[in-house]
């Protein structure tokens, strides 16, 4: 780890503040952020998962990050529409504010998107060059395919950043807001598609999960650490 810390240190260019260690999972927290991030918003983690070939495959490649989206220089960010791809409040309001007018334009004519899947656009006045449209289950007790819906979100998400060759991708935690599902079944269920998928595919290279409030990124870590702790290749919820 201490080998490993250095080198992710000096790619960086940061100085690691603290690093927690559990037995098949390592977050390390550093300061100020990886250079696609603002660095006037709060911190990042770097997180390793698996055991030693799991950790090997998974360096480096997710990090979960406090703060908004809209200041990440990711290539892509995803965005927690609604199916008309109209705008909205919470984090797509925030995506089209500082995206600027144009937005919407083009969202508008992409004919809606239906739940859990995803379109992507351009980011205009973003730092990201462009934005993945997806729309999460409207959280109704659990019982409507609402885990599933969501599951397929982020992979859907994942597929078009593949299919469009983008290296790195951000993700708000879809569905915890307006849409109401349970945050730390989101929170599991995200983490869990996400590494899936990056175990099987070396595209996109990076994923940064965005937390907006310290207790989302609490609970993110704490979820994320079971999962670790758990068999890693019985991730399952
Ligand atoms: N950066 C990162 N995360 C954010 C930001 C931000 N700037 N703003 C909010 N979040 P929500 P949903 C977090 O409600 O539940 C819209 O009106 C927020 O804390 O944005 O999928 C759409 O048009 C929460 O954890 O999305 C739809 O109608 C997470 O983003 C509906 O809301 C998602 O909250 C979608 O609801």
């Amino acid at each position: 780890m201490k080998r490993f810390s250095t080198s992710f240190q000096k790619m960086l260019g940061v100085s690691l503040i603290g690093i927690l260690k559990c037995p098949s999972l390592m977050i390390a927290r550093y300061g100020p952020i990886h250079p696609h991030t603002a660095p006037k918003l709060g911190y990042s983690s770097f997180v390793q998962l698996g055991r030693p070939r799991g950790v090997e495959k998974m360096q480096d490649r997710i990090e979960i990050f406090l703060g908004d989206i809209t200041t990440l220089a990711t290539e892509a960010i995803v965005n927690a529409a609604n199916n008309g791809l109209c705008g909205g409040g919470g984090v797509d309001g925030a995506i089209h504010r500082a995206a600027g007018p144009k937005l919407l334009e083009e969202c508008q004519s992409l004919g809606g998107c239906p739940t859990g899947d995803a379109k992507m656009t351009q980011g205009y006045n973003l730092p990201a060059r462009c934005v993945i449209h997806t729309v999460g289950p409207i959280w109704r007790g659990g019982s409507h395919g609402e885990y599933e819906a969501l599951a397929s979100a982020y992979r859907n998400c994942l597929e078009l950043a593949k299919k469009n060759a983008i290296r790195s991708v951000a993700f708000p935690s879809i569905s915890t807001g307006a849409y109401g599902f349970p945050k730390d079944r989101a929170f599991r269920i995200a983490f869990q598609e996400i590494s899936k998928f990056l175990d099987q595919s070396k595209v996109p290279e990076k994923v940064v999960i965005v937390c907006f409030s310290e207790d989302d990124y609490s609970r993110y870590t704490e979820a994320i650490t079971e999962i670790g702790e758990a068999d890693p290749k019985s991730r399952e919820l």
